[in-house]
């Protein structure tokens, strides 16, 4: 499914904080996996399951906001098949220098035309309840992006800046761009704005520190995006900020008396000496 990164790929990606590749998926995956975001956004959840987080429906979701679902593999297998793909988290833990790789969470996230942004913000800034809480995150357009239909934009450089604590809104803020403006005032930086504009199928992988949002879609086209947020394969909860970022939600599959991380929640794509969560594949293939 995924092309293999490059050294000057891995160096760029260690020096901007985020790298834009021109193909991720196959052309031929696109249309069905457009077909799972209607289904999810209308509440048809194949496998029975319902996604950890829906933030948007059909029946009662505002018009005017992007919509939202996260962990929609657990519902559909369609998102599935991408997002727990042994050969993307291969490539994510080279870009990373990690031993191994597990799905955090993904996101399914569709941008109507006249939909409103998506705040600025640092991933890893929501993620004290597990350690160490760093994440790699890959952004797969399923239609063309530009700049004014709302695309992904990163600050090149950010994950450098100082660490900053989680501040603003994520859905429709006032002023989308506020809190990364504000941080990089405080480091005297004037940032650097760059869109992922790519062809559907393209994409991007972004650090976890590195600042990032999305204006509102003034275009005429739909901006819809699969994101498969990583973190190491060897991290544990950390149970005294589980009242943190999104903690409260993902703390809940924790087991008792152990911090180890359940593989049946968030399971190991791919790890350096071979293992990979064995029951991915039967759940891929599986009706149940
Ligand atoms: O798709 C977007 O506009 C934002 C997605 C995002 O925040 C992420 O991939 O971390």
């Amino acid at each position: 499914m995924f092309t293999h990164l490059s050294d000057p790929d891995r160096a760029r990606f260690e020096s901007d904080g985020f790298l834009i590749v021109d193909r991720l998926i196959e052309t031929d995956l696109v249309p069905r996996l457009q077909q799972a975001f209607a289904d999810l956004f209308h509440g048809r959840f194949e496998t029975g399951v319902r996604p950890d987080e829906v933030n948007w429906q059909y029946e009662d979701g505002d018009p005017s906001l992007t919509r939202q679902i996260c962990n929609g593999w657990k519902a559909n297998r369609e998102i599935a098949r991408v997002v727990l793909d042994e050969s993307l988290g291969r490539a994510i833990a080279g870009l990373a220098g990690w031993p191994g790789v597990r799905i955090m969470i993904d996101n399914v996230i569709w941008k109507p035309p006249a939909t409103r942004s998506l705040g600025f913000h640092q991933d890893s800034a929501y993620l004290a309840w597990f350690t160490p809480s760093d994440l790699l995150t890959c952004w797969i357009a399923l239609d063309d992006t530009t700049a004014d239909g709302g695309t992904i934009e990163f600050v090149r450089g950010s994950h450098l800046w100082p660490l900053d604590e989680p501040e603003g809104e994520f859905h429709a803020p006032a002023n989308y761009r506020a809190p990364m403006l504000a941080a990089a005032a405080r480091v005297g930086i004037d940032p650097e704005i760059v869109y992922v504009e790519v062809g559907s199928g393209g994409g991007s992988f972004h650090h976890g520190w590195t600042w990032h949002g999305s204006g509102a879609n003034q275009s005429p086209n739909p901006r819809r995006s699969l994101v498969l947020h990583a973190m190491r394969s060897d991290v544990e909860y950390q149970p005294e900020h589980f009242d943190q970022g999104i903690g409260p939600i993902y703390s809940r599959y924790k087991r008792l008396g152990d911090n180890r991380l359940d593989e049946n929640y968030f399971p190991v794509l791919w790890r350096e000496d071979g293992y990979r969560t064995p029951q991915i594949d039967d759940y891929l293939q599986a009706n149940n």
